[in-house]
């Protein structure tokens, strides 16, 4: 029976009738888990266009000058399959930003975030669905734009993915490819600022009865600081990114200077200032997502309660506040003052201690559990182990005197690669086999999934663990062929070696590919059940896999914390080993004889 809190909260939230057209339902909806669902298609779908850029990297290191082998002659016709300079810019350009952009954020904030936060936190959609539908298409326009940038006359982006002036001006990289991609920069910033202020103000105001902010889940946490971070600073990045634009179209010159300038002209370093203000809190917003729902699995798999749930969530808020402050790191050798550098190398340090807090909270709350070691549970322990090596290689780039040294070499590659490609991915993979019963009401293949789990996890490992040597020999990064550099040739075993593995990194994503389209599309697949991993969440205990439209019957009242697992006194109660967040434990037998 509905208690009066969630009587209101009924009214405020009306059950509507579900869309019967086809293209009202499927195509332009405003349904939180169908949006979600297609940013999940859109980016897993680019997440394959972006690895297989980096396999032609890859390609380019181990055998220079040599034609692709199977797809070289369809990609790059004009030079019979060999990756040319030109090309070489654009494909590891174009790589970052879409892995990052266009792959990693769509999956991770827009397809998590819009499916989750709603039915995690016990509402019946986001504050404003239509603003969310817009959010998708804008997403899907700039997406479009650039693939539409490959088919300009002088090609893609070629700039780096920072688009740092004045490379990316008309000085540096002239054509419409460039301008295409800046432009698509700025749309896909305009999707991802209405997606954040969406779910700042449905956690805030539509958060059930009961659902008090310390007993979100952690993923909530992750995506809602996430959110905060993406109002404040993408709209930094959408500014650069319009100036960007003016001056490659409309004559102005903020970032063009020296001899190409005309009367004075602008300052590149403006340009590296503002891209880094978004573009460190970005890393955070990467991977702030990814923490939070490892702090979920993580406890639903040791069946424990998170270790010092308030201890990890100060964690987060202040890993979110300190992001803002140390963009400088990026910019150590631009010759800002010793003084603000050394500012920025402090913070730098400091934002290890919170991030420590996270880490040890996850394996004290692993220690001593139960451990179930389910396809969800390998992805969560993995990203543990690889985010801590990015973690750790990232207190020596903080350094200023170490960073001068691995400033622009492979190292930094590797480390953000065990942050974001490993941290981010694995990550979003942890969360996608844990919610895809979910979402689509089947489980994914257990042993398919656990393939795809050691491919990942030993080829993220071995690649990016190559890198990180090579760059400690002294390989600088971006380079179309290395080995012109005699001091770099005694690498190229080393070189090759990394693209080996990393064709076999990227061998095994098929495992996830043919595992999902079996999944979904399959016939006599076993249906997963509404709780399959005996998790209890609102999503998992509250309603069904996957939800009905309305998500709730009832919004449900929420009485406890989101960690109510192997409590001695609920499984006397249950018999079970886990209570859902709005459950009503049976009355005890020996409580209502009042006994003494
Ligand atoms: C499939 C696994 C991946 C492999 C083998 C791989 C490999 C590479 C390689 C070889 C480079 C070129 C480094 C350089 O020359 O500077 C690179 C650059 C980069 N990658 Fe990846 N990558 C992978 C996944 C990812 C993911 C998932 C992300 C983001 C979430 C990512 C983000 C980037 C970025 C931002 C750059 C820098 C581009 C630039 O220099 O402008 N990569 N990657
Ligand atoms: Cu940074």
């Amino acid at each position: 029976m509905a208690t009066p809190a969630q009587a209101l909260w009924e009214a405020a939230q009306p059950i509507h009738p579900q869309p019967t057209a086809f293209w009202r339902r499927y195509v332009f909806s405003i349904d939180h888990k169908v949006i979600g669902k297609q940013f999940l298609w859109a980016g897993l779908l680019f997440m394959l266009v972006g690895g297989g850029m980096a396999m032609l990297i890859r390609w380019q290191w181990a055998f220079p000058y040599r034609p692709v082998p199977v797809v070289g002659r369809l990609l790059f016709p004009a030079s019979g399959g060999v990756i040319g300079p030109a090309t070489y810019q654009t494909l590891f350009t174009t790589h970052g930003l879409i892995m990052i952009f266009f792959a990693v954020t769509p999956v991770l904030i827009g397809a998590f975030g819009n499916f989750l936060i709603p039915l995690m936190i016990g509402a019946r959609d986001m504050a404003f669905p239509r603003l969310n539908m817009y959010s998708f298409w804008s997403f899907l326009l700039s997406q479009l734009l650039v693939l539409a940038s490959f088919a300009t006359d002088l090609g893609t982006a070629g700039a780096g993915w920072t688009t740092y002036a004045p490379l990316s001006t008309n000085v540096g990289t002239p054509g419409l490819g460039q301008t295409l991609v800046i432009l698509a920069i700025f749309v896909t910033g305009v999707s991802s600022t209405m997606g954040a202020v969406n779910y700042v103000t449905t956690v805030i105001r539509l958060r059930a009865p009961g659902m008090t902010w310390m007993r979100l889940p952690l993923t909530i946490w992750g995506l809602w600081l996430t959110a905060v971070l993406n109002a404040l600073f993408i709209p930094v990045l959408g500014s650069a990114a319009l100036l960007l634009l003016f001056d490659r179209n409309f004559g102005t010159q903020f970032f063009v200077a020296g001899a190409s300038s005309v009367a004075g002209g602008g300052d590149p370093i403006i340009y590296q200032h503002l891209f880094w203000i978004f573009g460190h809190p970005e890393v955070y917003i990467m991977i702030l997502p990814a923490w939070g729902i490892l702090g979920d699995v993580l406890a639903v798999f040791s069946r424990k309660p998170h270790h010092w749930y308030r201890g990890t969530v100060g964690a987060l808020v202040a890993v979110t506040v300190l992001s803002a402050l140390v963009y400088g790191h990026h910019m150590f050798l631009t010759g800002m003052s010793p003084l603000l550098g050394e500012g920025f190398m402090l913070f730098t340090l400091v934002i290890s201690v919170p991030s420590m807090i996270v880490v040890l909270n996850w394996l004290f709350t692993i220690w001593g559990g139960s451990l179930r070691f389910d396809t969800p549970m390998l992805f969560a322990l993995g990203t543990m182990v690889l985010f801590g090596v990015g973690g750790l290689t990232g207190l020596f780039l903080g350094d200023i005197s170490m960073d001068l040294y691995l400033h622009d070499t492979l190292f930094v590659v590797g480390h953000f690669h065990f942050t974001m490609a490993a941290g981010s991915f694995m990550g979003a993979m942890t969360g996608l086999y844990f919610w895809f019963p979910k979402m689509f009401g089947r489980r994914l293949d257990e042993r398919l999934g656990k393939a795809h789990f050691w491919f990942s996890f030993l080829g993220l490992a071995l690649v990016f663990g190559g890198q990180l040597l090579a760059g400690w020999a002294g390989q600088q990064r971006r380079l179309f062929d290395p080995f012109q550099y005699t001091f770099i040739q005694g690498l190229r075993g080393l070189n090759r070696w990394t693209s080996y593995f990393a064709f076999a990194l990227f061998a095994g994503q098929l495992a996830f590919v043919v595992n999902f389209f079996k999944t979904v599309f399959g016939r006599g697949q076993q249906q997963a059940g509404d709780n399959p991993w005996q998790a209890t969440t609102l999503e998992w205990t509250a309603t069904r896999s996957p939800p009905p439209f309305h998500n709730f019957d009832h919004i449900p009242l929420v009485v406890r914390g989101p960690y109510e697992l192997s409590s001695p006194e609920v499984q006397r109660l249950t018999g079970r080993d886990f209570a859902g967040q709005a459950e009503e434990l049976p009355v005890r037998p020996d409580a209502a004889a009042g006994g003494a």
